[in-house]
């Protein structure tokens, strides 16, 4: 059975801006500034107070988001260094500053999370809520393999619409999508130019 393009879909929610191909320009950049991170803070599998690790492999610049058994938080310092995060690379800061101005807001992050999904890697349904300025939007950008991502509601059960995120795209979530419940599915493996894995970087305004 073949699968549904989702590529160039069209996708309408409150306070969601899809910005498709807008990190195309940048991609070799952002991928040499990923690895120059992950130099000093590699990708890890962190744990999660449920018992398990999470199956996508993270790092951070800026204000880190770290998990362990005794829950999520932010944090300056890597915990499997004892230091600071790496600070966000200028090529990360623009790129979020003008994502966000097309989507009409004036945002300046304080933190990166770097995720990275090797095929068989998923992310369940979950809200972003340890950040102190919900007033500020969430940019996320996406590199690599494709990837179907889930798109909710307020609460849990609400309905799921399901949206292709492409080499590229960049989505600004703000206003009344800020606290939607969000998820992706299990990355399928295929072959792009950077790599057999996707990444994705959330950039936030944590403090
Ligand atoms: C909607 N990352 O790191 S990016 C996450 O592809 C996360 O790695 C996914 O969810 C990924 O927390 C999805 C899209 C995204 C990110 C944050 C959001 C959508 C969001 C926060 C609020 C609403
Ligand atoms: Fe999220």
């Amino acid at each position: 059975m073949t699968q549904p393009d989702l590529f160039g879909e069209s996708f309408a929610r409150d306070g969601v801006a899809i910005l498709r191909g807008f990190a195309r320009a940048d991609d070799v950049a952002l991928v040499a500034a990923i690895d120059a991170i992950a130099a000093v803070a590699p990708f890890r599998h962190m744990s999660v107070p449920g018992g398990g690790r999470m199956s996508v492999a993270m790092t951070n610049a800026g204000t880190g988001w770290v998990a362990d058994t005794r829950g999520y938080r932010y944090s300056p310092v890597d915990p499997l260094s004892g230091r600071d995060w790496p600070d966000l690379p200028p090529v990360f800061v623009d790129l979020a500053e003008r994502a966000a101005r097309v989507a009409g807001f004036e945002f300046l992050p304080d933190g990166c999370l770097i995720n990275r999904y090797e095929p068989g890697a998923k992310m369940g349904l979950h809200q972003d809520i340890n950040e102190g300025d919900y007033s500020a939007p969430i940019v996320s950008v996406s590199l690599g393999l494709p990837a179907t991502f889930q798109f909710g509601g307020l609460k849990r059960s609400d309905p799921v619409e399901k949206i292709g995120l492409h080499h590229g795209d960049v989505v600004v979530w703000g206003g009344p999508a800020r606290k939607a419940f969000h998820g992706v599915l299990t990355l399928k493996a295929g072959h792009h130019a950077i790599g057999g894995h996707r990444y994705n970087l959330t950039f936030r305004k944590v403090l």
